[in-house]
């Protein structure tokens, strides 16, 4: 079985496989290695990918694209609430707060969580990925931007479980890109000396990501992340249309943007005009055709121009270089090379500020479009753990702090502790120890709720249960271990209460003492990174008696009844195609008969047979335009084999005749 690496961007999307002991990212249907991040949701199936991006200013209401960031979001997140006017699609609140798309698809009113859209995009991207390897997909790392929170990577994981897939790793797209880097390197230094340090930019459509990461001889470290939330190609496209939006106003009367549908063309024409700007210096045209009310509208534009236009935008740029310098302590000087990735950076004035900001040049040795869904597919290990293409190892950072804060039912005062400071290694795993004599909650929440690019700060809140005190009526120790995983999500992974042997006496004040509160002690092991599950337990000779707890991470949604319905959308898929496939036999059946009729069959039917026929395929070819058009599979079927019936002997006799003269010359040869 495969394991492939997938890119899901805001916009475009990619798949990586490794291979042969390298990668390869596949093509899909259309010999295309990106499928747009699109959902078309029609009356009679849905088109994913290319297929629906082509239907871009036609059924531009039930087209879901642009939903990357709902992650997690729920629907009165200014965020969404911000982006809600811009959409061609409604967003609808769901039961539990979160934002949906509200849609027309099989003729009917339906809503879908944004864990169901990534779901359809991720089976499309399965299904391209099984036509390629020509195997089975379950496996895969897929990678998300690097400041999603917990609410958001818990999305995208449930999407990627409504797909059927199995996801290894949520994998940040700038980590990625590093590992994309590193693995190839021959030259990277050995742990005894300095680490290189590069710079990874990746300005992609909706989003402007930055890290700093530290390589030796076969690992790498992160050393900080910063990014620009709303900073991409995007943007430079949104000040192209608003432009032109003025421009068409005042030289043809005409208010673009109360024509969804003139409006997204305009999008498209100005996007198209952006790249070509890339490329040239001088003037260019647009022109769109039959734009609004029959008019056909033209204008001009230049890169100077675009580059005064979207200032605002290029001043961005410097400020999340300037934050990974600064997290890191270390100079320009100390930045090896800055290898940029993502569409959007190939805007020269994207890249000028780059350079500019680093002192020099930047390297592009990387596939901007690729290098994301490369490192995802990069990290994949086979089921022994071994990794497939080379062993590389990555420490990513924890790019929120995370506090935890407890309480126990008879105390009012809360405790609480950074356990996760920001930077900090992952995944990692810590071992905290508690001293109390009644069950107790935990709650955890991101530190610094203002610098969060998210509006809720929980995470999740963990109920340690069945503590009590010990039989002398003192403290029990419970060791509650927290981690943030692989995927970047925390979680409370276990607890366990040591409970005290007669006659040992416990050197709790010889630990380190994190925090104590009145009748709250705890403290912090550190555990360092990997999954293992082992630690210094003390003496030995206590007992650890381990429980279940119960876990109430915020907003964890419901998965088993979206799986279900993705399930039964994948068999309306199916059952649309074969449908499709039935009247097609009908038709090409009905072009192939007639043509032979006129030619190689021609000497096998009386003159009223085949007028009598012919006239027969006109009137089917008449019924699929007419009643035919929409009839159960059965009804082709039938069809086509009334066909055969008149059809299959004349073949018959065709194919006789052709084979006896071959038959008389093998005879010949024999003899
Ligand atoms: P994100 O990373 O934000 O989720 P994404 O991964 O889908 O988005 P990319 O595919 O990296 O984004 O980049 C797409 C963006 O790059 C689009 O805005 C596109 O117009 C822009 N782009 C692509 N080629 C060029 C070019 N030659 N000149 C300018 N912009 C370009
Ligand atoms: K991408
Ligand atoms: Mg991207």
């Amino acid at each position: 079985m495969s394991v492939v690496g997938i890119d899901v961007g805001y916009q475009n999307c990619h798949i990586g496989v490794a291979r042969s002991g390298g990668i390869e990212t596949i093509t899909n249907e259309y010999s295309d290695r990106c499928t747009p991040a699109c959902v078309s949701l029609a009356s009679k199936n849905r088109m994913i990918g290319n297929a629906a991006k082509s239907q871009m200013t036609t059924n531009f209401k039930n087209k879901v694209h642009g939903f990357k960031k709902f992650h997690g979001r729920a629907f009165d997140d200014p965020f969404v609430q911000a982006e809600k006017p811009k959409l061609p699609y409604s967003l609808h609140k769901l039961p539990n707060g979160n934002a949906g798309v509200k849609v027309r698809y099989l003729d009917e009113d339906k809503v879908f969580t944004v864990e169901q859209i990534t779901g359809m995009l991720l089976t499309k991207l399965k299904e391209t990925s099984e036509s390629a390897l020509k195997k089975p997909v379950v496996d895969c790392v897929i990678s998300v931007p690097s400041f999603f929170t917990d609410a958001e990577r818990r999305s995208v994981f449930d999407a990627s479980q409504i797909a059927g897939l199995n996801c290894l790793r949520l994998i940040n797209d700038t980590t990625a890109v590093a590992l994309a880097y590193g693995i190839y390197k021959q030259d990277l230094p050995t742990p005894e000396e300095r680490p290189r340090n590069v710079v990874f930019v990746d300005m992609g459509h909706a989003s402007f990501q930055v890290s700093l990461t530290a390589f030796h001889k076969g690992k790498l470290k992160v050393l900080a992340t910063a990014f620009d939330l709303h900073l991409g190609g995007r943007n430079f496209d949104e000040a192209l249309v608003d432009f032109f939006c003025e421009e068409f106003k005042s030289k043809y009367k005409l208010n673009v943007r109360e024509n969804p549908r003139a409006l997204l063309r305009l999008h498209q024409e100005c996007e198209k005009l952006k790249k070509l700007m890339s490329a040239t210096s001088s003037d260019l045209p647009l022109n769109i055709e039959c734009f609004m009310n029959d008019i056909d509208v033209s204008s001009r534009m230049n890169r100077g121009q675009f580059e005064d236009m979207t200032a605002q935008y290029l001043m961005r740029v410097e400020t999340p270089l300037k934050a990974v310098l600064e997290q890191s302590k270390l100079s320009r000087d100390d930045v090896y090379a800055v290898e940029i990735v993502g569409g959007a950076t190939r805007i020269p004035a994207v890249k000028e500020r780059i350079a500019k900001f680093f002192g020099k040049d930047i390297s592009t040795t990387l596939n901007a479009d690729e290098a994301v869904a490369r490192g995802c597919a990069l990290q994949v290990r086979d089921t022994c753990g071994l990794f497939l293409v080379r062993e590389f190892s990555i420490i990513d950072v924890v790019p929120f702090p995370i506090t935890l804060r407890w309480k126990t039912p008879t105390e009012d005062a809360l405790g609480e502790c950074e356990v996760f400071s920001k930077n900090h290694a992952a995944p990692f795993s810590k071992v905290i120890t508690f001293h109390k004599k009644e069950p107790f909650d935990l709650e955890a929440f991101y530190s610094c709720p203002q610098e969060l690019p998210y509006p809720d700060h929980r995470i999740g809140c963990f109920s340690v249960q069945n503590v009590a005190p010990q039989p002398d009526g003192e403290s029990s120790k419970v060791k509650v271990k927290v981690r943030v995983n692989v995927h970047g999500i925390f979680s409370v992974s276990s607890a366990s209460l040591i409970e005290k042997q007669k006659g040992e006496d416990m050197q709790i004040d010889s630990e380190p003492m994190v925090q104590t509160e009145g009748g709250t002690k705890m403290q912090v092991d550190q555990e360092g990174q990997g999954q293992g599950d082992q630690q210094n337990e003390d003496n030995g000779s206590n007992t650890k008696v381990s429980w279940t707890f119960v876990l109430i991470p915020w907003q964890y949604p419901v998965l088993m009844c979206r799986y279900e319905k993705s399930f039964l959308m994948i068999i309306q898929d199916k059952f649309v195609k074969e449908l499709n496939d039935a009247k097609n036999a009908v038709e090409e059946y009905v072009y192939e008969l007639r043509d032979k009729l006129c030619g190689i069959y021609e000497k096998y039917i009386t003159l009223d047979d085949s007028n009598r026929l012919t006239l027969m395929l006109e009137d089917t070819e008449n019924w699929l335009y007419e009643e035919g058009e929409d009839q159960p599979k059965h009804v082709y079927e039938e069809k086509l084999d009334a066909l055969k019936t008149l059809g299959q002997p004349i073949q018959d006799r065709h194919r006789e005749h052709e084979d006896r003269p071959r038959a008389f010359e093998e005879l010949g040869k024999k003899i």
